[in-house]
């Protein structure tokens, strides 16, 4: 009974994963990549990162070993970050064109990667033509201008308002001090608006899918009424093109999480796998971290079953991986992360730069630093960095050597690629031991077993069924997992890829 049980589940989420996320366009993207356009790769010698500029690395990232792209925002913005939009239906003429756009999703999609760009629709810039145009009213004392409606103005101040200058007018504004006004999302001409935004990029452009940023921002204070906001979003990209794949910032504990899925949005990223004090980062530094790993790892599971997740280490408003698990003079601390995010379920979001331990805390500009390739001149630092740091060499350094950071990672993604019951299967911890576990992926009929070392000295603390082989494995150095009758020795964070015997 709990068997059958157990697979309906497992079918359930399969269905998800197939048929809702991905109707009619093949397997899913499992191992995503975040790209900060500006600071990635330059076309036409500006210095800024543009989007001709990421179609000559998509090469580089698809054999890396990414099929998904998630873009942080493109459209034009004021701002370096782009977070506060002026037009949602156009490119920022620093990135390219809507054709360069239309070459790269193309470009993208015959490489085999799925493609995201980030949708800010909590605010937009205080110069987008909609603020302007209302502001203006208002300053006239015009109160028929139908863009007033588009914006939450109010005559009672709070510490989320700000006054509009020469009226007794104020608007409100979460994000305090960036320029950036809340849309009124109870408007139904702003739901309007935001419907063609989707139609257009979804169909005109084309792209896959997108990431919704500040989603508790929606209606701050008010969850239910975000979470009706974000139905609202996925039904229409449902209607407009179905399988269309929405991720949500939700950046709130487990429990809020879980209530955000109630949405129907495809999946949150799992901001409490994330940063230093994370799953992922908080395991390593444990006294047992093995125990403290499945202990976490039980916690997601209990809190967020049968949907999809989206683990991660790190993005562009969060330290970089290298900070988190004290990873300058130990590379591989830096490896073992990425593998322990890489063997959860799941689709895994890898924030660009972070394939080659890439350095960045603090100030938000500094964790957004220009991509370091090495044979080809960094675009121009994103404006307010304080602190450049490259503790590891550039990619075309790490690329030739086998132990690089650079060629672990991109092992990682091919072992998630070629092993899917590792991201689609459901996981069982068969053995913990304070410093060493064994899991057991199962997708269908499909079965395969990780050893993992969690130390960094060599163990021989899990004991293997007899059934079992060794097959494959993930090493942070040259030595490798030796297998001898039952006894399995794992070099120190070594992780063995073990098939039952046919
Ligand atoms: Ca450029
Ligand atoms: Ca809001």
């Amino acid at each position: 009974m709990k068997k059958t049980t157990s697979l309906l589940c497992l079918l359930l989420a399969l269905a998800l994963f197939f048929v809702s996320a991905f109707a009619d366009t093949g397997a899913p993207s499992i191992n995503w990549y975040e790209v900060f356009v500006y600071s990635y790769a330059d076309s036409d010698g500006d210095g800024i990162g543009d989007l001709r500029g990421l179609i000559g690395k998509l090469d580089y990232i698809r054999e890396l070993g990414y099929d998904g792209i998630w873009l942080m925002p493109v459209m034009p913005s004021p701002s370096y970050h782009k977070y506060d939009v002026t037009d949602y239906m156009n490119i920022d003429p620093e990135y390219g064109s809507l054709d360069d756009m239309g070459a790269l999703v193309k470009a993208a999609h015959e490489k085999g990667i799925r493609l995201i760009i980030d949708l800010p629709v909590n605010h937009t810039s205080t110069q987008h033509p909609w603020f302007l145009s209302a502001v203006n009213a208002l300053k006239k004392g015009e109160d028929n201008n139908p863009y007033i409606e588009y914006y939450n103005f109010t005559k009672t101040p709070d510490s989320k308002t700000v006054p509009v200058e020469g009226t007794d007018w104020h608007y409100e504004e979460q994000f305090s001090g960036g320029s950036m006004p809340d849309l009124n999302l109870d408007s139904q001409a702003v739901r309007e608006e935001i419907r063609e935004i989707l139609r257009f990029w979804l169909t005109d452009l084309n792209v896959d899918g997108f990431r919704l940023d500040a989603v508790t921002s929606f209606y701050a204070g008010n969850d239910p009424k975000s979470i009706e906001f974000l139905r609202f979003l996925k039904e229409s990209a449902e209607q407009i093109k179905p399988g269309s794949f929405l991720v949500g910032e939700c950046w709130k504990g487990l429990h809020q999480i879980a209530d955000y899925y109630q949405s129907g949005i495809d999946s949150f990223f799992l901001f409490p796998a994330s940063q230093a004090e994370g799953y992922i980062a908080s395991s390593m530094r444990a006294r047992k971290p093995a125990e403290a790993y499945v202990k976490n790892y039980q916690k997601v599971k209990d809190a967020l079953p049968d949907v999809l997740w989206t683990p991660f280490l790190s993005n562009h408003d969060t330290g970089r991986t290298v900070g988190l698990v004290q990873g300058r003079q130990a590379p591989e601390r830096v490896k073992f992360a990425h593998a322990l995010l890489g063997l959860m379920e799941g689709f895994t979001f890898t924030y660009y730069g972070e394939e080659i331990g890439m350095a960045g805390a603090g100030e938000d500009p500094n964790k957004r630093l220009a991509m370091d390739w090495g044979d080809v001149p960094r675009t121009n630092q994103p404006p307010g960095v304080t602190r450049e740091e490259y503790p590891f060499p550039p990619v075309n350094e790490q690329m030739q050597d086998p132990l690089s950071i650079f060629n672990y990672v991109k092992a990682l993604n091919h072992l998630r690629q070629t092993y899917p019951e590792i991201a689609l299967g459901e996981t069982a911890f068969e053995q913990v031991n304070a410093d060493s576990l064994l899991m057991r992926k199962s997708l269908f009929d499909a079965e395969l077993y990780l050893a993992v070392n969690f130390s960094a000295k060599e163990t021989r603390d899990i004991t293997l069924p007899a059934s079992l082989t060794l097959q494959d494995g993930l090493y942070t150095g040259e030595e490798k997992a030796v297998l001898n009758g039952e006894t399995l020795s794992l070099p120190p964070y070594g992780i063995a890829v073990l098939l039952p015997k046919r």
